[in-house]
């Protein structure tokens, strides 16, 4: 379902592409279109669904032919018109516009003037010194324009979750702090855990707004200040990270972290139940009924004063404090963030049958992490003390192997040699956490092992990797780590996928094929914790949970500092609908050796 600034969008595009042909009158028309979609209380999906076309006719400033546009976007997806004009126009409207200044005049100049069609364009042009030449331009704007440029190369793709969230907590915590304030929390897609991050969101409740605003787009990270309102501000850090942040009445608050949680997908259905029940949902409350003139007046944010809060409260108010009192309202379950995606949940949540997550405290032991014996930089006293520390019962050292030997894997020998240290740490540590030995054991090109099976059958933990030949084909992938799950010994099989978020694709491998052949062998599966990995992700670990494959949470810590830093991978599986169940390191450490021994 398109949401009315995805239509307006097109719409004002379209505006725009016939500005530049020199068009007359139409691109006002457009875009008069567009800001009276923008400015929509309902969905525009929603009055097409219920009006038909003479239900869009009735948007103020869409006329006829508008209306029938906007029906061919809704009902296809596409739009031939918007198509043709993008073609006849090959600019990169969208992606010019981005750059601070530059509107569809500015932008027919550079185009008809330099041959400006992109950003690529745009660049060249700029550092040549050209743009300060033309009329109604000048070294200024052109400097702008550079400026511009290096701000969308920072912050042009997503930021990982991991690199995120601790400014999130960080900023949280210093609004928490100001006078004045009496809640500010995350959140966005960072409170739902997504792997990466448009965006943080976070939101206030405080009795001195301006205070909390002032702070906020003076605090010493930030660059630039986007917008600064009353109620809504928003920076961008030097980072390159946009943050926004709202402020929002107390009687509002669990309607407004509803809303700002989001996914919009998971909001717009929660909002067509409220439909259904005759009820309004939006960032400031629950309502029985559409009080025409009070929703007015929140559309345009007025509703921060006081005056205009309660009296429409006291009027059709149900629900708005807190988000589980909204949930209840619809006869639903709470349903955690990172489930919020509307992919199932909502339907389960309706039923009362929503699985209970892995909890951020689950977790018993780790396995997966290196030590200084290969590529980690410290002892295995160190890796286990810093698991005691992190309230864990069990660690599984799993140094590389052999021919890794970049990172001085261990052969047989050496391997032999480290079990017995670990032996003796065991006695000297008297119980206090369990030390594991085990392996992070390569698989070679024709899905054999690098150590021999004599040794592996001594180790508690066999974990499995790919470390090498990325570029098979999918079927010599597939068949090269199926073989190697198949060999008795595997338990584990580490960063199934290999891919490292925002820097390298997954090698080619057929998951759905590793997880039926994981369930037919007994072998696990791994989410790895680490911030680039995130492997498996959440659809994965959809799908080892619906197969009933058990997966492991792992640090594959490198050091002492990040052992037990496990929360990005409890996440991840949270995002999964993972519950303890699933996940074998969040079992007492006997059940977990009996299944990874006998699950063969
Ligand atoms: P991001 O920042 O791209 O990682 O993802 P989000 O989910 O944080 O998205 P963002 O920052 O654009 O907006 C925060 C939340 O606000 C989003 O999760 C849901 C809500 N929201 C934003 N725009 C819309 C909208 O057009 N319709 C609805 N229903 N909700 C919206
Ligand atoms: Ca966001
Ligand atoms: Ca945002
Ligand atoms: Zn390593």
């Amino acid at each position: 379902m398109l949401s009315n600034l995805e239509v307006a969008r097109v719409l004002r595009e379209i505006g725009e592409y016939l500005e530049m042909q020199n068009v007359p009158f139409k691109p006002r028309a457009y875009e008069k279109a567009a800001l009276a979609v923008e400015e929509l209380e309902n969905n525009v999906s929603e009055i097409y669904g219920s009006g038909g076309l003479k239900a869009l006719e009735e948007i103020p400033g869409v006329g006829v032919s508008i209306a029938e546009k906007i029906e061919e976007l809704l009902k296809t997806g596409k739009l031939k018109y918007y198509e043709q004009l993008k073609k006849k126009t090959p600019v990169d409207l969208s992606s010019l516009a981005r750059i601070e200044g530059l509107g569809p005049k500015s932008i027919k100049k550079l185009y008809r003037e330099l041959g400006v069609a992109d950003l690529k364009d745009l660049e060249k042009a700029a550092r040549a010194g050209k743009i300060r030449k033309l009329e109604g331009f000048g070294e200024k704007s052109e400097e702008k324009i550079i400026k511009g440029l290096e701000f969308i190369e920072k912050a042009g793709g997503r930021f990982l979750l991991g690199s995120v969230l601790p400014t999130a907590y960080m900023i949280e915590e210093r609004l928490r702090e100001l006078p004045g304030v009496e809640k500010a929390v995350v959140a966005g897609s960072a409170r739902r855990r997504k792997e990466t991050i448009g965006d943080i969101d976070i939101l206030v409740i405080s009795k001195k707004p301006a205070a909390a605003m002032n702070y906020f787009t003076n605090m010493p990270e930030v660059a630039r200040v986007l917008a600064s309102g009353e109620t809504k501000s928003s920076v961008k850090l030097s980072s390159g990270l946009n943050v926004d942040v709202r402020v929002v009445p107390a009687e509002s608050y669990g309607a407004a972290l509803n809303y700002f949680t989001g996914s919009k997908d998971h909001n717009v259905a929660l909002r067509r139940i409220a439909v259904e029940k005759g009820w309004k949902l939006n960032e400031y409350g629950l309502f029985k009924d559409a009080d025409q003139r009070g929703l007015h007046a929140e559309r345009r944010g007025k509703i921060q004063r006081k005056s205009a809060f309660s009296r429409r409260e006291s009027a059709s108010m149900i629900a708005g404090r807190t988000e589980e009192e909204i949930y209840r309202a619809f006869g639903m379950e709470y349903v955690e963030p990172e489930m919020r995606e509307n992919t199932g949940e909502i339907e389960l949540a309706q039923k009362h049958k929503l699985p209970k997550l892995v909890g951020y405290g689950d977790l018993r032991g780790d396995l997966q992490t290196q030590t200084d014996w290969t590529d980690g930089s410290d002892s295995i006293e160190d890796m286990a003390r810093a698991a005691i520390k992190a309230g864990l019962e069990y660690i599984a050292i799993t140094d590389h192997t052999k021919r890794l030997a970049m990172t001085g894997g261990l052969d047989e020998k050496r391997i032999l040699k480290q079990m017995d240290e670990i032996d003796v740490l065991n006695k000297k540590l008297g119980g206090k956490i369990k030390v594991l030995k085990g392996t992070e054991c390569d698989i070679l090109k024709d899905g054999s092992l690098d150590l021999p099976d004599g040794v592996l059958s001594k180790l508690d933990v066999v974990g499995a990797s790919v470390h090498s030949l990325f570029n098979l084909s999918e079927a010599e992938q597939t068949a090269r780590i199926k073989k190697a799950m198949s060999n008795p010994h595997v338990d584990i099989v580490f960063h199934p996928t290999g891919r490292l978020i925002n820097r390298r694709e997954p090698y080619k491998v057929n998951v759905e094929e590793l997880i039926s052949h994981a369930k037919k062998t007994g072998t696990i599966l791994e989410i790895n914790a680490d911030a680039n990995r995130l492997d498996l992700k959440d659809d994965y670990i959809r799908k080892c949970v619906e197969a009933g494959v058990k997966m492991s949470i792992d640090s594959d810590a490198h050091s002492a500092g990040q052992v037990g830093f496990l929360e990005l991978g409890i996440a991840q599986a949270r995002r999964g609908w993972a519950t303890k169940d699933d996940i074998v390191n969040a079992w007492s450490l006997e059940k977990m050796l009996k299944f990874l021994k006998g699950g063969k």
